[in-house]
């Protein structure tokens, strides 16, 4: 398969570790310079950029949580003035709590070609039509993958969140070659198709590339035979150049972190040490070279385990383990994040709700697929006519939806039914 960036992707890891040394000390001196936030924890810590002079010595360096970017919002995290900025997008399931990430020009080639990268490592070329259906109002990794694919010069089509049977009919009609979506799109894609009798191979497709949820081996199986496809997983995060962390390639032996940008590091989600190679944990990623929204040690709560080995596609890139697992009760539902505490805080918006509730999550194929939230209601609620507990419902439904972005299932139960959060 195609490498898009040999020179750094198959790079001997010594040297990729002096240019990731060299990259370290320009972002510590940027981040210390322009960013308060940084400048207050280094000095906390009794640190000055010159104390961090290699990689080993960035464990001196306190954690960067996604508290701190809350805490932070709007402009406090960024490194550059606005008017170097040249995009501000703001992350799915952060409504509660949002944040606001900066990029500039710089950082907006990077991350183009980081997905370039990805796409090429499955075999993407320029012959093909990639099918991006994630949404492009709101999910920033829309954009990511259709400037990647142009890189590469393939044609792209932006479906976003077009139905299921709009998708087919574009995919037919435009014989799109590539699809691109969550796993859990992608199977509601199959049962669409089974449903109207359409067979796999009336389409083109041969390629997916689907993430933003962790899908387990049995999902990626019902997906290539559903489709007729070879399907690889991708990883990332808001805060960091979603998507465009990490990828697999052909070999599906590990996603390929791409190291010359962000640097990874395991811990102990408990104790914050660091763990050895091979050792699964909390990954922890420093962004080495973005200029507007850098991130020093950020904690992504996601499990995994790395490998340095080398790769039977070429590459000399670390790789991480598929991640199934969070350190946090952050619940990923169709590839939206929810966090539990976004809940509470919008049931604490009405009167004789709450605060228990409980959570019911449906999955298929192993996959998160719908919430269902049962909450505490009074007995003046419980005991309202029909119509008056209809309108609190619909009120709290709304409220859900917006806050998590995410329609849910909710249902208002007597008081003390539900004694604690639960999931
Ligand atoms: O989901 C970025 C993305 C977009 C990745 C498109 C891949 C494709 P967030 O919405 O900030 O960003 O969610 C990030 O989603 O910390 C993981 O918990 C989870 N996640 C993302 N990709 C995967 C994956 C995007 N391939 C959070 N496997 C991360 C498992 C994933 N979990």
């Amino acid at each position: 398969m195609a490498i898009f960036s040999p020179e750094t992707e198959t790079m001997n890891r010594r040297e990729l570790l002096d240019l990731q040394n060299e990259r370290l000390g320009i972002l510590i001196n940027h981040a210390y310079a322009n960013v308060r936030f940084y400048r207050n924890k280094f000095d906390a810590a009794g640190l000055n950029p010159d104390d961090i002079k290699t990689l080993e010595d960035l464990k001196k360096i306190p954690f960067t949580t996604r508290q701190d970017l809350v805490d932070n919002y709007p402009y406090g995290m960024f490194a550059v003035p606005l008017r170097d900025v040249v995009r501000l997008q703001f992350p799915l399931g952060h409504y509660g709590n949002p944040i606001v990430i900066g990029y500039t020009r710089e950082d907006l080639k990077i991350w183009r070609e980081l997905v370039a990268r990805i796409m090429a490592g499955v075999g993407v070329t320029e012959h093909d039509i990639i099918q991006v259906a994630f949404n492009y109002g709101l999910f920033m990794g829309a954009f990511r993958f259709n400037q990647g694919a142009e890189l590469i010069g393939a044609a792209v089509v932006p479906a976003s969140i077009a139905p299921a049977d709009v998708q087919i009919r574009i995919m037919r009609d435009f014989r799109s070659t590539v699809l691109v979506s969550t796993p859990s799109f992608a199977l509601h894609i199959i049962e669409t198709m089974r449903a109207q009798g359409i067979d796999p191979k009336e389409l083109s497709l041969k390629i997916g590339l689907f993430g933003a949820e962790p899908w387990p081996e049995n999902a990626r199986s019902l997906i290539e035979e559903g489709l007729g496809i070879k399907a690889y997983d991708i990883y990332g995060v808001s805060e960091l150049i979603e998507p465009g962390v990490s990828g697999e390639c052909t070999e599906k032996a590990g996603l390929h972190i791409f190291e010359d940008h962000f640097f990874p590091e395991i811990i102990d989600p408990g104790t914050g040490q660091p763990l050895e190679e091979g050792e699964e944990g909390e990954l922890v990623l420093t962004s080495l070279t973005t200029s507007a929204y850098p991130l020093i040690r950020y904690r992504t709560h996601d499990r995994t385990a790395l490998c340095t080995k080398p790769c039977a596609c070429g590459r000399t890139l670390v790789r991480m383990d598929r991640s199934f697992k969070r350190t946090d009760r952050m619940i990923s539902v169709r590839g939206i994040n929810v966090f539990p505490e976004m809940i509470a805080e919008v049931l604490s918006g009405f009167e004789g709700i709450g605060p228990a509730y409980s959570l019911e999550i449906k999955q298929k194929a192993g996959m998160n697929d719908r919430l269902k939230i049962r909450v505490n209601a009074s007995s003046e609620i419980v005991n309202a006519s029909d119509s008056e507990r209809a309108a609190l419902h619909e009120k709290i439904q709304f409220a859900l939806r917006k806050t998590l972005g995410l329609r849910v299932n909710m249902e208002m139960v007597p008081k003390e039914s539900c004694a604690q959060f639960d999931s």
